[in-house]
């Protein structure tokens, strides 16, 4: 009898304590689900009410500078408060960053994380103080529910496609150098695994050394005189992780006494202006596109995000492959 009694009062606190915590039944949930919800009755946000902060990497390329235009451009045109801050190439810079955008309380933060690498804490912080924050351009290796989305290339593939192009140009036969990016960034991971993942079925395309150049035109020479020096004529072909390395590639081989884009043959990613010029002067032999113009995808993003609206995990750009042949008619178009 007192055990009958005891099952009951517990079954009496359990029904009190689930009706007190929200807890519903799936009946009662779908019945409350037919009136307007709390925040369904609260009006949109437009662009006008954000604050959105953004850590961009620094300035090291022209394509960064044509990510930053477009960044502060769209916000300028659609009435955003954006504070921006330049983390000048340092992960130490963007952490600051977004701990002062969380101190301001921003309504999102931007990043396009430099190296893929340590991101966790400060992002759990941004979490905890209800700030998402969306990856652009560059993916940090962080678990899901640290970022609402990825807006960005498809690195792998345009290093896939980088060695197709090569393999083409080389007929199947290459001494290779390549231009790394900056070491554990997400587009050199993504570049070299891709080009990699190409070439391991040519026996006769050959890797013979790589070398950081840091994404920038000055870092990019350096290395490129290094590995001549190392490996002098033997080679013949250089896969280069940005346009800006490549231009840095062609002013070393051409000290060097040999004529880049025909004694060595150079395949590049990004698709600048500064690549165009290269390829109508005979200097550079193809150039994948990596579209930095993610201003308008980014702030669409923003706001849905913060009005609630689902967005995908992964928004990926479009992207094509430039050859010298048509980079004469198809330069003045270029944005960037
Ligand atoms: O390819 C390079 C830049 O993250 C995709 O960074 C970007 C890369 C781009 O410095 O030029």
């Amino acid at each position: 009898m007192m055990r009958f009694l005891r099952l009951i009062v517990c079954f009496i606190v359990l029904v009190f304590l689930a009706a007190s915590t929200g807890c519903k039944s799936p009946l009662t949930a779908e019945l409350d689900s037919e009136q307007p919800s709390a925040t369904s009755r609260i009006k949109n946000k437009t662009y006008q009410d954000l604050i959105v902060g953004y850590a961009q990497i620094g300035a090291e390329s022209e394509w960064r500078t044509a990510n930053t235009a477009s960044l502060k451009e769209t916000a300028e045109e659609l009435d955003i408060e954006f504070r921006f801050l330049d983390a000048q190439q340092k992960q130490e810079n963007q952490i600051m960053a977004l701990r002062k955008f969380i101190a301001q309380k921003v309504d999102v933060i931007g990043i396009s994380p430099v190296v893929e690498t340590g991101w966790e804490p400060i992002f759990q912080e941004a979490k905890e103080a209800g700030i998402p924050i969306i990856l652009v351009d560059r993916w940090a290796n962080v678990p899901d529910n640290l970022y609402v989305t990825y807006l960005g290339s498809d690195f792998v593939e345009e290093g896939r496609n980088s060695a197709r192009v090569m393999v083409k140009l080389m007929n199947g036969k290459a001494n290779i150098v390549e231009l790394v990016g900056t070491i554990d960034s997400a587009p050199a991971n993504g570049r070299a695994k891709g080009f990699r993942e190409i070439v391991q079925d040519y026996p006769e395309m050959n890797i013979m050394d790589s070398e950081s150049g840091d994404f920038t035109r000055a870092r990019g020479k350096e290395a490129m005189e290094n590995l001549l020096k190392k490996h002098g004529n033997k080679i013949n072909a250089v896969f280069s992780h940005n346009d800006d390395m490549s231009l840095g590639a062609i002013q070393a081989i051409e000290e060097a006494g040999l004529r880049p884009g025909v004694d060595i043959k150079i395949v590049s990613v990004d698709a600048a202006r500064g690549a165009f010029q290269a390829m109508i002067a005979g200097k550079l032999n193809a150039t994948i596109e990596c579209n930095p113009l993610l201003g308008p995808q980014f702030f669409d993003l923003v706001l849905k995000v913060v009005n609630g609206e689902s967005v995908p995990k992964w928004v990926p750009s479009i992207e094509s492959i430039y050859y010298p042949d048509d980079a004469a008619e198809i330069l003045p178009t270029r944005k960037y």
